[in-house]
Formats: structure tokens, sequence, C-alpha cells
């Protein structure tokens, strides 16, 4: 806590999207804004609901809580509290507190005259959630092909779906999205690596500076990306992993019924091979 002295010079007025100097305060350490105010509504209620639920379906054993989904049979229409109402509205519940979450990191990057590259990052992962409990629902036609909130459920729902296109390994843009997945693994990995390898020189030895970190990549592989580069490269591979994860699943059902391993006979069907 002792940054916080330092950081009174850092806490502007302004920079608000909507209520002006009305929530434009701290509380501790925490800005609220009129978005800090909607978070806690949307979260509060959403998680409130998600213990009623448990609690009138009696399992209290974390890994078994599961809000279901509506029934098929109720489309895209709204279903009774007990029967999927109750997940209709914890998703409209987290989606409140996502963006709301989001429309506070842009108050804060709006205030501190920043970019607003982590208000977008997250948005990345906000679209994701939003393509498998919105968009492809609504692309199939039923609020019942979203996922259960559960943390077993969850699971087995991934596993089913994935069956249900026999293969889900085989589908090309979830080929792509795990690519992505292990590039920002490696990525971070060689960046961590590299950070904490000139921070933590031999006993006796000065902190090193970005000329040895260049030098050292220009050395094992004749190129270094850069410091900055390096921020950029892994913003791209995480933001694509999370892209190309959101179209893996939103091409299943509403682009392709069959199995994932089928959709590769367009190879075997090329004329070159007659
Ligand atoms: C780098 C550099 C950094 C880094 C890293 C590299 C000084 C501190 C990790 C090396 C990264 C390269 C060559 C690109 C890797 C690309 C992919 C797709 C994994 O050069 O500059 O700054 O942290």
């Amino acid at each position: 806590m002792a940054m916080l002295n330092f950081e009174k010079k850092y806490r502007v007025r302004g920079g608000t999207l909507i209520g002006g100097d009305l929530f434009d305060f701290w509380v501790g350490p925490f800005f609220v804004g009129f978005f800090g105010v909607t978070t806690i509504f949307f979260t509060f209620l959403g998680t409130a609901l998600i213990l009623w639920g448990a609690a009138q379906s009696g399992v209290w054993n974390i890994w078994q809580i599961n809000i279901a989904p509506p029934d098929l049979k109720y489309g895209l229409g709204p279903a009774p509290m007990m029967e999927g109402g109750l997940w209709q509205i914890i998703t409209i519940c987290a989606l409140g507190a996502f963006i709301s979450w989001a429309l506070r990191e842009v108050e804060i990057c709006r205030k501190l005259g920043m970019g607003l590259h982590v208000p977008v990052a997250f948005s990345m992962a906000i679209f994701a959630y939003f393509t498998l409990v919105v968009i492809r629902p609504v692309l199939m036609g039923a609020w019942g092909h979203g996922f259960p909130y559960g943390i077993l459920s969850h699971l087995d729902w991934v596993s089913n779906t994935g069956y249900q296109y026999l293969h889900f390994h085989y589908n090309p843009a979830h080929m792509i999205a795990v690519t992505f997945f292990f590039t920002t693994t490696l990525a971070l990995s060689l960046h961590g690596a590299l950070i904490l390898s000139s921070t933590n020189p031999q006993p006796g030895h000065n902190v090193k500076t970005p000329e040895h970190e260049d030098t050292f990549f220009r050395d094992i592989i004749g190129y270094s990306v850069g410091t900055l580069g390096i921020h950029r490269v892994g913003l791209f591979l995480a933001l694509s992993a999370g892209f190309w994860s959101a179209v893996c699943i939103v091409i299943s059902g509403p682009f392709w019924t069959k199995g994932w391993p089928e959709w590769w006979t367009w190879w075997l069907n090329l004329p070159i091979w007659s």
C-alpha cells in the first residue's frame, strides 16, 4: 500500500464515459465510476442467483453445482425460472458484469491518457464467451445450445459437443486456435525467461540491459524482435487464440453439421488427383 502515496498523483478527475463527476471517486485503492457500480450490481446479482439455484437443486458439492440452460423446446424464448430461466438471467448478469468491467477499464485508460489495449484485449475474451452463449445459440435457434454453468457440467458439455462432430481436432479453426494457444506459451516462456535471466545476473555482476536481451537472440537465432516487439507479438498471439476459439465453435453447427474429419474430403476431391 506504500504505492498509494505515489498513486495520488495519478488520481486525476475526468475521463468518465457516463455519469460525469457523480461516480468519479475511489474507495480505498479502487476507482468506482458508473461502471464500477454496474459491475458490483451484476456480479452480486449473478452470484446470488447461482447460489439460489444451487440451494433450489439441493446440491452444495462445489464440483456438482449446475445451472443448466433451457430445454431446446423453449427455442429463443424465455424459460420458466427453474427450467433454464435462471441460466438466462445469470447469462445477462455475466455479460453485464464483463462489459461493465471492460468499460471501467476504458474510463481508467482515459483518465491516465493511456491506449485502450487492455480493454480491447479483455473484449476478445468477452467476445469468445458471447459467441458461446449468444451468437451460436441464436444461429442454431435455441438458448439450449448455450453451455451449462457448473465446474464438471461445463466440462461434460465441451466433451459432448466435441464428440457431436466426431473428432473436434479435425476442425480447422480449432487447429489454428490450439496452435495460437501453444505459441502464446512459447512466446511468454521465452520472454519471461529472458527478462528474469537479464535481471538476475551471476553474483557480483550488474543487471543487464535490453542490449544483452537483443544480443542473446541475435546470437542464437540471428534475430531479435525487440523489447516492444515481443509484447506486440504476445498480444497478437493471445488475441488470435481467443478469436479462433470463437470461430471454431461458431462454425460447428451453424455452418458445419457433419463430423469434422469429413470436412477434409475437399482435399481428396481436388481435381488434381484424377
Ligand atoms: C526478443 C526480445 C525480447 C523478448 C524475446 C525476444 C529483446 C525482451 C522473447 C525473442 C523473440 C522472438 C525472436 C520472436 C518470437 C516469435 C514467436 C512467434 C514465438 O527478441 O527483444 O524482449 O522477450
